[in-house]
């Protein structure tokens, strides 16, 4: 018998849902699997340019929104991810899957180097696993509905051996953990920088399986290997996690921009949160709208980067 929980995700598209027609059957197998990918947003040598400039921008910490190891929101200070995580062909798939008002809530940066292992099987709703309290909460749609995409882009090769992406197909429309449970790895106070290299970035998402038993290697992984300037588009609660880089010098780098409609009230009731070990003060925090309007008013929206540069919204 399969004893993992009943309880169902029932992911459907919203009705403000805008469907370019060439990219209708893309949706139907997100909608199927949870992801769609890869998808080419650059000609490799364009990429490579992007990731070289983001080598050298990265140590450049003036302008940055919070200084720590996290590397989190650099779309504020460094002008090619302003204009990478407002890329159209990314908006115009998110627009197909959480309808046409969209906010860019989250970036990061996921490294991996060279003999580093790999991200450990999770399945996230509302990021409360970090410390507890839900860092996204829906004001209209059910938790079931798709209320927070996330767009992978990899910026150098993305291969089994320097560390891909790996999903579970279909695996959106069941919860296998929940973040809400008790947990004591990874938590305030009892985070370890020195595991961070392990399971999943200090945390032991093993804690919140809701059936320990379930195994994600025997539910059929697929692992998605990528060119430099390719993106896959995923829902986090699809299971996913990566390989180890087994590789002796090549660095995998690529770049999350995690993006919510505009009814999802993001850090509700927070000036700062912790995260991996690191505090979060949201004074100078905002979304940026990437597409539609906000009738909301939920958020507050930031429409410059930090050198004054406006950040491009789909079709404006
Ligand atoms: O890059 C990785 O290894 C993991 C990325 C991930 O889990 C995410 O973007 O949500």
């Amino acid at each position: 018998m399969n004893n993992t929980t009943e309880r169902q995700q029932t992911a459907v598209l919203p009705e403000n849902s805008a469907m370019e027609p060439e990219i209708a059957h893309d949706i139907k197998k997100f909608e199927r699997d949870g992801f769609i990918g890869p998808i080419k947003l650059y000609e490799e040598s364009e990429a490579n340019d992007i990731m070289r400039r983001l080598r050298a921008k990265n140590h450049d910490r003036r302008h940055i929104l919070y200084d720590n190891k996290m590397n989190y929101d650099r779309h504020f200070d460094i002008p090619e991810l302003t204009e990478h995580l407002t890329h159209p062909l990314i908006v115009k798939y998110l627009r197909a899957i959480l309808g046409t008002d969209i906010l860019l809530w989250r970036s990061e940066w996921f490294a991996k180097f060279p003999g580093t292992s790999g991200t450990e099987w999770h399945q996230v709703r509302d990021y409360s696993y970090t410390d507890g309290n839900p860092l996204i909460v829906p004001t209209e749609s059910g938790w079931n509905a798709y209320i927070d995409l996330t767009v992978w882009t990899a910026f150098t090769p993305a291969t089994r051996e320097t560390s891909c992406m790996r999903f579970i197909p279909g695996s959106h429309k069941k919860f296998y953990y929940d973040e809400r449970k008790e947990t004591s790895a990874g938590r305030v106070g009892l985070y370890d920088h020195t595991k961070t290299d392990s399971g999943f970035f200090g945390y032991n998402f093993e804690d919140f399986k809701i059936d320990p038993d379930w195994d994600p290697e025997k539910s059929g992984p697929i692992d998605m290997e990528m060119r430099p300037g390719e993106a896959v588009i995923f829902t986090a609660s699809c299971v996913h996690g990566s390989t180890p880089n087994r590789t002796e010098r090549e660095t995998r780098l690529a770049i999350s921009g995690r993006y919510v409609p505009t009814h999802v009230r993001v850090y509700p009731g927070l000036d700062k949160y912790k995260a991996h070990g690191e505090e979060f003060d949201l004074t100078q925090y905002a979304t940026v709208l990437v597409s539609g309007e906000d009738h909301y008013e939920h958020n507050k929206i930031r429409a410059e980067n930090n050198h004054g540069q406006k950040f491009r919204r789909y079709g404006a």
